[in-house]
């Protein structure tokens, strides 16, 4: 019978994108406990016509539970995603905690579903499996069914970020500077420390001390992971920009054995969960607008890179809605694997 879901972090934009796909998607559910902080608790909310009381999470709030969907920040799930896993849940959680642990399933359904295939529901066993990082996630849907015809060998990734990988309170002040710098007022800089509205800045994770900061660092040890391949080079420099929530990434490609354009874009026009917007005539590619909100991630400008011998490498340009593909989408995708 259907399982009893927990959606852990609610109120915030992952949350309630969770209950946006599980609707989308008919997800079966037996029952649906809405779990969020003290601060948080008793709000109602109304899902799928029915109304609910957010409750404060606890030790006690995965007794009963099937599926606990966490994006409530990496220090709840740290606390709480094992409490949950030993009650008997399986956790899909969208936080950074546990992405690289070993035994933890780092998952893309359309590109390595095999990772998880031992994790079973009704198993009475619970377990963790852990939802990569949002600019990870869009970059591999369209890189990874081109490394799966020949070899990746090396990966140079630019992102362009938007608002939303830092949360609601971010999207909500990259409007309220935008109104502000038109006004000619100074703009509220509460979430980042400089102005946002019209600017660009190195993305506001750590840098540590290679001088990549935690972004980067993610899209290089994830991908090493996903791919199971330790030797892959991959390198990024990853930009917060003043778009509300579709990320944009640029990606250059070295592969093993040749690989030409029209091939690469057939592969592309079959791969699940993606679009090609590639049409050179009238300049149209992928843009963060046009994904917003969708499930697919869009894949343009593909081109051999003439940088590099006959055509063994390849540039291209992809755009995917951080929310949805980049976070929700992808846990609730992990979800119905377990069904
Ligand atoms: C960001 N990837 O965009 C992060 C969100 N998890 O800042």
């Amino acid at each position: 019978d259907a399982p009893s879901l927990a959606v852990v972090g609610v109120t915030g934009a992952v949350g309630q994108e969770f209950l946006s796909v599980l609707s989308d998607r008919s997800f079966p559910y037996r029952s649906i406990k809405m779990l969020a902080s003290k601060r948080s608790a008793g709000k109602k909310l109304t899902f799928e016509d029915n109304e609910y009381v957010v409750e404060e999470l606890t030790a006690d709030s995965f007794n009963g539970v099937n599926i606990a969907l966490f994006s409530a920040g990496g220090s709840i799930s740290k606390e709480f995603g094992p409490i949950a896993a030993n009650c008997g849940s399986v956790v899909v959680d969208n936080s950074s905690a546990f992405r690289m642990d070993d035994g933890v399933p780092l998952v893309i359904p359309e590109v390595n579903p095999d990772a998880m295939s031992h994790i079973k529901l009704g198993s009475g066993k619970g377990a963790l499996i852990a939802n990569p990082n949002c600019s990870t996630i869009i970059c591999l849907m369209a890189v990874t069914p081109l490394h799966q015809r020949s070899k990746v060998l090396r990966m140079v990734v630019s992102t362009y970020q938007a608002a939303s990988g830092a949360g609601a309170a971010a999207m909500e002040e990259l409007e309220l500077q935008t109104r502000e710098v038109l006004k000619g007022k100074k703009p509220t800089c509460k979430i980042f420390k400089q102005q946002y509205a019209f600017n660009l800045f190195s993305h506001n994770a750590p840098v540590l001390s290679n001088g990549y900061n935690e972004e980067e660092m993610k899209l290089v040890k994830e991908t090493r992971k996903i791919w199971n391949d330790k030797d892959v080079k991959v390198t990024a420099t990853c930009i917060r920009v003043p778009v509300m929530r579709a990320h944009a990434e640029s990606v250059n490609l070295q592969f093993a054995n040749p690989l030409d354009e029209d091939e690469a874009r057939e592969i592309l026009k079959k791969a699940p969960g993606v679009v090609v917007i590639d049409d050179r005539v009238v300049n149209n590619f992928p843009t963060p607008l046009e994904v917003s909100n969708k499930d697919d991630v869009a894949v343009g400008r593909i081109r051999r890179d003439v940088s590099q011998d006959g055509n063994y490498g390849l540039d291209i340009f992809i755009c995917g809605d951080q929310i949805r593909k980049g976070a929700a989408l992808n846990a609730v995708q992990i979800a119905e694997m377990l069904l």
